[in-house]
């Protein structure tokens, strides 16, 4: 994994380009170590995930899980809720807005990790591809949970039943990422996003995705319910004054994230 910052933004990359970044146990735990960090430092507000190289992440490194005729086979399910499931429910969690620029294919679990994040941009040249049918697998890190609500049951069916690449732009189309935009500006245009949101009220920001998250699983009651609660919070925030000054005085804000 790199790791680096730039001002309240910190930029995680998945890095094994010559596997096309497929997930080993190391790259998990790194990648879990990068996220808690971002999780405790107050001063990093936005997170931007991307890949090295011609890929986003091609999902479980195969090669880590080769079963011999011989040997029993491997607890899936125990791989599942030791780390990916956890990395999910991270990302979901935390409490800054998390940017995914998904610079080429993302497969199987990639797929799904991209669509765990708040905002997803693509390449043009990227593609999505729930691999896991033509190796015998289902749908994980939230696949089956994420496609339907994004696009669609008849849609995400016939992505889970058969694997098909999903360009970029189809992707946006279909609602499933936010936008696809040419290659050569991605990163530029992933990092305008990310320092946007880094200088924005991100307390607010915070309990905007503590909102949505809960949206899927509320009838409208319990989400009104819901919204008092939050706004309550926000309303206390340093950064709600702020932006009521600001605005009444005619000034750009200057949010603290507090
Ligand atoms: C890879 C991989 C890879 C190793 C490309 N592993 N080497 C969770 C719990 C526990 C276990 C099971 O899984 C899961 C969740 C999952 O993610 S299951 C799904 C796993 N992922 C896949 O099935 C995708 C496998 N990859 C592909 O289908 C293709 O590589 C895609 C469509 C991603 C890209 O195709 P191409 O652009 O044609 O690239 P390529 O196939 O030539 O790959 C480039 C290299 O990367 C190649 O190695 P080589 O030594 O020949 O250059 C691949 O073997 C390697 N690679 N994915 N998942």
């Amino acid at each position: 994994m790199l790791f680096e910052r730039d001002g309240g933004v910190a930029e995680i990359t998945l890095n094994r380009p010559d596997r096309l970044n497929a997930f080993n146990e190391a790259m998990h735990r790194e990648l879990a170590r990068c996220l808690e960090t971002v999780a405790s430092d107050p001063d990093i507000r936005a997170v931007l995930l991307t890949g090295a190289g011609r890929g986003f992440c091609a999902g479980q490194d195969l090669g880590e899980r080769v079963v011999g005729e011989e040997e029993r086979a491997p607890d899936l399910g125990e791989t599942l809720e030791t780390l990916y499931n956890p990395l999910i429910r991270r990302l979901r969690r935390l409490e800054k807005p998390v940017i995914c620029a998904v610079n080429g294919v993302a497969a199987g679990a990639g797929a799904n990790l991209a669509l765990a994040c708040d905002i997803v941009l693509a390449a043009r040249s990227a593609s999505f591809v729930q691999a896991f049918c033509r190796i015998g697998l289902v749908p994980d890190s939230g696949g089956t949970w994420f496609l339907p609500r994004l696009v669609g049951d008849a849609r995400a069916r016939a992505l889970a039943l058969l694997g098909e690449k999903l360009p970029a732009e189809q992707a946006a189309a279909w609602g499933l990422i936010w936008r696809a935009v040419p290659d050569e500006v991605l990163m530029e245009e992933a990092r305008r996003l990310a320092h946007g949101l880094a200088a924005a009220p991100t307390r607010g920001l915070a309990l905007i995705k503590r909102a949505l998250n809960a949206s899927w699983g509320n009838d409208l009651d319990a989400q009104l319910d819901l919204e008092r609660d939050l706004q309550r919070e926000a309303g206390r925030t340093e950064d709600y004054r702020e932006g009521v000054r600001a605005f009444l005085d005619k000034r750009p804000p200057r949010f603290r994230g507090r």
